[in-house]
C-alpha cells in the first residue's frame, strides 16, 4: 500500500473515533472552557478531550511524527511527517447544537506551515452528518465510497462559501471583499466551518469558498480534498497578517481571484 493511502487510513480511523467521542460528549451537553483570541473564539471541553485522544493514538502508533493542533502546543517530530489536526473545526456550530461541524485531520511532509508543506494525507469527517471526506496525495478524494470532482461552471454565476473572523475590527474589511464578490456570485454560503467549506468545493456542493485569516488545522485537510477533487488552492496577500485562501475549480478560480487579488 502507498504511503500516502497508510496515512489516509490512519487518519479515517482517527477521525471516525475522534467524531465518535465528539458526538457523544455534545449529546452529553457541551461546556464552554475558555475563550481565545475574542469573546466569540470559544474552547469547549471536548475541543481539548478531542485532541489529546488523537494526539495519544498518533504517539502510540507513530512515535516519531510531529504534531501541530488547534488546543496544544506543536510537537517537533523526527520522520518529516506532522499531523495537522483541528479537533472540532466548527467549535461554535458544536456548542450551539448545529451539526456543521468536523474532525479535521492531515498528514503533512517537509516544515509545518501552510504554503511550504507538502499533504500527503487528508480526512474531514463530520459525525453529526454522518459523512467522512478523504484523500490521500494522487489518488484522488472521495466522499464516503464516491470518488469527488468539483463543480462545472454554472450560467448564473458562481455558489461562493466564505467565512469571517473572531474579531469585530476584520468583519468591515471583509463584507467589503464580500459586496465585490457578490458582484459575480449567484449567491453566498456561510456554514462556519473551513473544513467543511473546502470539502464543500471537492465534492461539487459549492463552486468556490475563501476567507481570510484561517489557522493550518482549519484547511490543511480541506485543501488537499479540493487540488485531488481537480480544484485549484492558492492564497493571496501572504504577507498581512490575515492570508487569503482562495479555493475553486479551475476556471472560477481564475475568475475570482481577479476579484478577491
Ligand atoms: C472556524 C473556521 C471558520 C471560521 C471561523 C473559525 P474553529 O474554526 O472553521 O471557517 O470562519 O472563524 O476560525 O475556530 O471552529 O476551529
Amino acid at each position: 500500500m502507498a504511503r500516502e493511502t497508510e496515512l489516509m487510513t490512519f487518519a479515517e480511523e482517527l477521525a471516525r473515533e475522534a467524531g465518535e467521542l465528539a458526538h457523544r460528549r455534545r449529546a452529553e451537553g457541551v461546556d464552554i472552557a475558555a475563550t481565545k483570541s475574542t469573546l466569540a473564539d470559544i474552547v469547549t471541553a471536548a475541543d481539548r478531550e478531542v485532541e489529546q485522544l488523537i494526539r495519544e493514538r498518533i504517539a502510540a502508533e507513530r512515535p516519531d511524527d510531529g504534531f501541530v493542533g488547534e488546543e496544544f502546543d506543536a510537537l517537533r517530530g523526527r520522520s518529516g511527517v506532522t499531523w495537522v489536526v483541528d479537533p472540532i473545526d466548527g467549535t461554535v456550530n458544536y456548542a450551539g447544537g448545529s451539526p456543521f461541524y468536523a474532525v479535521s485531520i492531515a498528514a503533512v511532509e517537509g516544515e509545518p506551515r501552510p504554503r511550504e508543506w507538502m499533504a500527503l494525507a487528508g480526512v474531514v469527517h463530520a459525525p453529526a452528518l454522518g459523512e467522512t471526506f478523504r484523500a490521500a496525495r494522487g489518488e484522488g478524494a472521495f466522499l464516503d465510497g464516491r470518488r469527488l470532482a468539483v463543480a462545472e461552471p454554472h450560467a448564473a454565476g458562481a455558489l461562493v462559501a466564505t467565512g469571517f473572523g473572531y474579531d469585530p475590527a476584520t468583519h468591515a474589511g471583509d463584507l467589503a471583499t464580500l459586496a465585490r464578490v457578490f458582484v459575480h456570485a449567484r449567491d453566498i454560503r456561510r456554514t462556519g466551518s473551513a473544513s467543511l467549506d473546502l470539502a464543500s468545493v471537492a465534492a461539487g456542493r459549492v463552486d468556490a469558498y475563501y476567507e481570510r485569516g484561517l489557522s493550518p488545522w482549519d484547511h490543511a485537510a480541506g485543501a488537499l480534498l479540493v487540488t485531488e477533487a481537480g480544484g485549484v488552492v492558492s492564497w493571496a496577500d501572504v504577507a498581512s497578517a490575515r492570508p487569503m485562501i482562495i479555493a475553486a475549480a479551475p476556471t472560477v478560480h481564475a475568475t475570482l481571484t481577479d476579484v478577491l487579488v
